[in-house]
């Protein structure tokens, strides 16, 4: 039964308040002046999962004794929508965390987007990505599918769940059931290898574990992994265990984020 008639066109009711300061306009909403530090590399971010697979990488680069790799890191706080700033937009026209701009270039690059990040980190220092062009194909096959599917978990699953203001049968039906085929298919995947793309970690550990590794770690969106019945995905709950027990991922969970204002 619903209770919404579904009107013909829909209009943006600029009076209903929402928590998420949600619009359906992009672009900056106000002049900003971001914080430049001294650092190659200025990261605006925030410690949601999105923000912490670039945070892993920074700090595993360090842990591998990488030169060139420092970086300052930013908060951008999302609630009080400092993502629609005209500096944070000029780096990333989308909006959303993680930012990224790379000043050790001629010029400087603006990267956004979490996993174009790791990729752009990853070639640029050639670590934590295989060679090969078959490894790197099946590396690029985890990435895709990161980004393809943890919206289903974040913006599906965990808004439904935990965040909307009403509980509702339908979509919490529907998007559970996609995240436990999601939390299904790692579990079958990690089988038989230890991490994502076989023996070496990789970028695609960086960019699944803050999602995956972290729900069923019970880390995400309250009870959500009692919920999940996360202990029955046993090889996922290990491989995100391992993970969570490396220096470079203990310390990103930590890093601090300077403020902007
Ligand atoms: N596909 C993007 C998603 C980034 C994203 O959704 N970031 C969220 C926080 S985890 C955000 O900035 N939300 C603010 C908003 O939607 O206004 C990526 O991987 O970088």
């Amino acid at each position: 039964m619903s209770d919404y008639n579904v009107p013909e066109v829909w209009e943006w009711d600029k009076d209903e308040s929402n928590a998420f300061g949600n619009q359906p306009i992009a672009g900056s909403r106000f002049k900003q002046s971001l914080p430049k530090g001294d650092a190659p590399f200025q990261l605006y971010s925030l410690g949601t999962p999105n923000g912490q697979k670039v945070a892993m990488m920074f700090e595993e680069l360090k842990e591998a004794g990488i030169d060139g790799a420092d970086y300052d890191l930013y908060k951008i706080h999302i609630g009080e929508g400092d993502q629609f700033g005209s500096d944070f937009v000029s780096i990333n026209p989308n909006s959303k965390i993680p930012a990224m701009m790379d000043y050790s270039e001629d010029e400087p690059v603006r990267v956004f987007e979490s996993v174009n990040i790791l990729l752009y980190l990853a070639e640029k220092f050639g670590q934590f990505m295989p060679t090969s062009w078959a490894e790197k194909t099946e590396l690029l096959n985890w990435l895709f599918w990161q980004t393809g599917a943890a919206p289903y978990v974040g913006g599906g699953f965990g808004h439904f769940y935990a965040y909307a203001p009403t509980k509702q049968e339908y979509p919490i039906n529907r998007f559970t059931m996609e995240t436990k085929r999601q939390l299904d298919l790692l579990d079958r995947h990690l089988a038989d290898k230890d991490y994502i793309n076989g023996d070496a970690y990789s970028i695609a550990d960086m960019a699944i574990w803050p999602w995956y590794g972290r729900l069923v770690q019970g880390a995400l969106y309250g009870d959500a992994a009692t919920f999940l019945k996360a202990e029955e995905y046993s090889n996922l709950k290990a491989w995100a265990d391992r993970i969570g027990e490396r220096p470079a991922v203990k310390r990103a969970l930590d890093a601090e984020y300077k403020d902007i204002k």
